[in-house]
């Protein structure tokens, strides 16, 4: 496994010694549980703090090799050219992206030290799987060193329309470092259909169905390269199995206890990211309680925001916004010694996080641009009492499966103001009968079923008699 993070974060104690912490986020949760289950695996990424890596250990059964980011690769190639160019520009450019040569000489530098870090570690003829957007140039640089290997690639994250992809510097770099993979692998089949299409019209390389054919340098044969899509979910039974502990059931009544035992609680949980439609969701949140279609004393919402990223200007302003409408809605609308809305900027364990879901009537995900948002699946997991609403914006990659949703356009003001009443009012039958259904999507479809599924057509993807591909 190759990806920007370790499972585990580096802290450093006041003896000068290390220890690790397991590190938040999306592919963390998602790849945690996955690498357990396998023989031998080992994980390349970054510690976290910059300087000089430790050396490799052991943690939880996993082999971990860190790699080094000094100060200046952490701007330039982490908070610059990753989170500054690449995570606006492919997310629909919610903010502008800034373009830096410097950041990109050091996307390239830093992709190479992973790479070279992978391929050291990995054994001869084995697989080698690469996440995510901040190492697009890995399976490229892996694949110059080593044929003798499997690649795939997963991108978390959306591939953007060829009109967007187009402004990138380098664009073209980056897609043939990514076709240095057997198997690239994609959220939803619109991220699939746009890297095709960037492929073919970019590069002109010919694609049939799902496969590019890629030409070899010289007297090189043409390899083929498949593209497929792998929404990834959660450990779907770990999250429904914390909801029969007693102490959490006891948290999800205390909360709302704490709050003054309101009719209905609201609930949003998200890392403080430009793209999950924060201000969007306070805006409409404002908009009803001026309008007098809700009633603080008896609905309180509850607004997650985990920091993030936070030395990223644009996430800097964000932060300020989402604080100041916060205080806003609060001075006009709270009672005394109660919030109308419940902010709370920190991280909270997996047992809290059930908690919150299950004392949640509602749980907004409005999402402007999304690859997936796993929490509008671990809402679901949270729910074997079949109660609850989800209201899912339809630019998350969860709305091509989570169709029992309400689903929102959350650019809509008006739409997901209606959306929102909607959901409070929502009689119990209908509420069972559409969580029902998402259940059995979100149960039925967990991480080991998404991993299995990549691995497995990494696998196939190797075999000279693959000769006719699954579409
Ligand atoms: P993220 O953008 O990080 O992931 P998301 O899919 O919602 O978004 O995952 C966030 C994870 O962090 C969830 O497991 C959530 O419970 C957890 N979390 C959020 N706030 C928290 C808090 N305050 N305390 C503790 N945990 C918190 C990226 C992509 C997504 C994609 C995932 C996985 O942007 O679209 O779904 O990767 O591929």
């Amino acid at each position: 496994m190759v990806a920007n993070r370790l499972p585990v974060d580096s802290r450093t104690l006041p003896d000068g010694a290390t220890e690790w912490v397991t590190s938040p986020g999306g592919l963390v949760t998602a790849m945690e549980s996955v690498m357990r289950t396998v023989d031998s695996g080992a994980w390349v990424g970054w510690g976290g703090s910059p300087g000089e890596a430790p050396e490799p250990f052991e943690a939880d059964g996993m082999s971990l090799y860190p790699v080094r980011l000094d100060q200046q690769d952490v701007e330039r190639y982490y908070e610059g050219f990753s989170n500054a160019t690449l995570w606006p520009l492919y997310h629909d450019v919610i903010v502008d992206p800034e373009f830096h040569r410097t950041w990109w000489d050091s996307y390239v530098t830093a992709n190479r030290r992973f790479a070279r870090a992978a391929g050291a570690v990995a054994s001869k003829g084995g697989t080698i799987w690469v996440h995510d957007y901040q190492l697009q140039l890995v399976p490229r640089m892996i694949r110059d060193d080593r044929t003798d290997v499997r690649i795939g690639f997963f991108n978390h994250i959306p591939f953007p329309s060829v009109e967007l992809f187009s402004q990138l510097p380098k664009r073209n770099q980056m897609l043939r470092g990514l076709l240095g993979s057997d198997l690239v692998g994609f959220q939803r089949e619109s991220d699939a259909q746009n890297f095709l299409g960037a492929v073919r019209k970019l590069l002109g390389y010919q694609v049939d169905g799902q496969v590019i054919s890629v030409p070899g340098l010289g007297a090189a044969p043409v390899r083929e390269v498949l593209v497929q899509t792998f929404p990834i979910s959660i450990d779907s039974e770990a999250v429904s199995a914390l909801t029969e502990d007693a102490e959490v059931r006891e948290r999800a009544v205390q909360l709302r206890r704490d709050l003054g035992d309101p009719h209905k609680v609201v609930l949003g949980v998200d890392r403080l990211d430009y793209t999950k439609g924060i201000r969007h969701r306070l805006k409409a949140w404002g908009e009803l309680l001026n309008d007098g279609s809700i009633d603080p004393h008896d609905t309180v919402m509850i607004q997650v925001a985990t920091p993030s990223r936070e030395r990223v200007e644009a996430y800097r302003q964000l932060r300020d916004e989402v604080e100041l409408t916060v205080g806003r809605i609060n001075g006009d609308h709270a009672p005394i010694g109660r919030p109308a809305v419940s902010y709370q900027h920190r991280s909270f364990d997996r047992r809290d996080m059930t908690a919150l879901f299950m004392a949640a009537d509602v749980v907004l995900v409005t999402a402007l641009r999304d690859g997936m948002n796993l929490v509008a699946k671990e809402y679901v997991a949270s729910r074997p009492d079949l109660r609850g609403v989800l209201v899912l914006s339809e630019f998350a990659g969860a709305a091509d499966e989570l169709r029992a949703a309400v689903m929102v356009n959350p650019h809509d003001i008006d739409e997901l103001k209606s959306a929102i009443l909607r959901a409070l009012a929502m009689p119990e039958e209908e509420q069972e009968d559409a969580m029902r259904s998402l259940r059995h999507q979100v149960m039925e479809n967990d991480v080991q079923a998404w991993a299995h599924d990549f691995l497995q057509h990494l696998e196939q993807s190797g075999d000279p008699a693959y000769g006719t591909r699954p579409t």
